[in-house]
């Protein structure tokens, strides 16, 4: 495992410290943005942003270039069309490796990951190479959330540690801190999976790249502002391949014991 920067210095406290960069996917967040961004920059100075934006038909995009203009830790990616969560941060992801980042976060622009808990995933990464900030850890809580979506995810991630025999508590969610070995490691051109089955997706190359994924108890508020984009297909698209990997890894365990005997 290789790391730059100093390891027991807070983020951007000396020209060594790990860059950090935290992608913000959006699509009609722009009432969202600019809180988000306040919030991000009071909580970790030294932090940059690229904000991935889908052809937000609200403006977002705009909204993302005007602060852009005015705060150089802003960068932003246009994109044409909505094409989904997981295609927005294989586009991001793309960007901060070229760019040079040593760390890269994921954090929704709505409001549900708190900014201010940022400091704490980022201490946790210099003992890992991925941190999940995790809601379904002791310590960990939603609030606000209506019991159907707290079922759906203790419900998903349940079956998602069944399936693919992972000790992860929290395989769905989407705060997240990756060290870019991470992420210059496992196949990003292979990736097509969209929601939730995307932050799976990751975490499962992660593991099965041999990487050390940690959970951090994180506090997880439902949005205030706009519409969720959560949907049936993406539950659906989530459940059928986790089912498939889990399916694929079992029957690659049978076939080394079978091989061992
Ligand atoms: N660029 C881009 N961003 C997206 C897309 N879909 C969702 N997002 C963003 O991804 C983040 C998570 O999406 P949400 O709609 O909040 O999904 P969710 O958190 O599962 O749903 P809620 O809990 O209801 O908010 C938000 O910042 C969205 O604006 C997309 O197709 N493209
Ligand atoms: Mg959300």
């Amino acid at each position: 495992m290789t790391q730059s920067g100093d390891e027991t210095a807070p983020v951007g406290a000396t020209p060594d410290a790990p860059k950090v960069v935290v992608i913000i996917p959006t699509y009609n967040e722009r009432e969202n943005l600019p809180i988000i961004l306040d919030r991000l920059f009071a909580a970790v100075p030294a932090a940059h942003s690229l904000v991935v934006d889908d052809g937000s038909p609200d403006g977002t995009g705009d909204v993302a270039d005007k602060i852009a203009a005015e705060d150089g830790r802003v960068k932003v990616l246009h994109r044409s069309e909505k094409a989904g969560l997981g295609a927005a941060y294989v586009a991001g992801f793309r960007w901060a490796l070229d760019a040079g980042y040593d760390l890269v976060v994921e954090m929704d622009a709505d409001g549900s990951h708190a900014p201010e808990q940022l400091p704490r995933l980022l201490a946790a990464i210099r003992h890992a190479d991925l941190v999940l900030g995790s809601r379904w850890v002791p310590g960990g809580q939603v609030v606000n959330w209506p019991k159907s979506r707290e079922m759906l995810s203790r419900g998903g991630n349940l079956y998602t540690r069944l399936a693919l025999g992972i000790e992860l508590h929290d395989a769905t969610g989407g705060y997240r801190v990756y060290r870019r070995t991470v992420l210059q490691t496992i196949e990003l051109s292979g990736i097509s999976s969209q929601g939730y089955c995307f932050q799976v997706d990751l975490a499962w190359r992660t593991v099965q790249a041999g990487f050390r994924v940690v959970e951090v108890p994180i506090t997880f508020a439902e949005r205030e502002i706009g519409e969720s984009k959560m949907s049936g297909n993406i539950v659906r698209e989530a459940l059928l391949r986790v089912t498939e990997w889990g399916a694929a890894h079992r029957a690659a365990q049978l076939r080394s014991l079978l091989r061992r005997r």
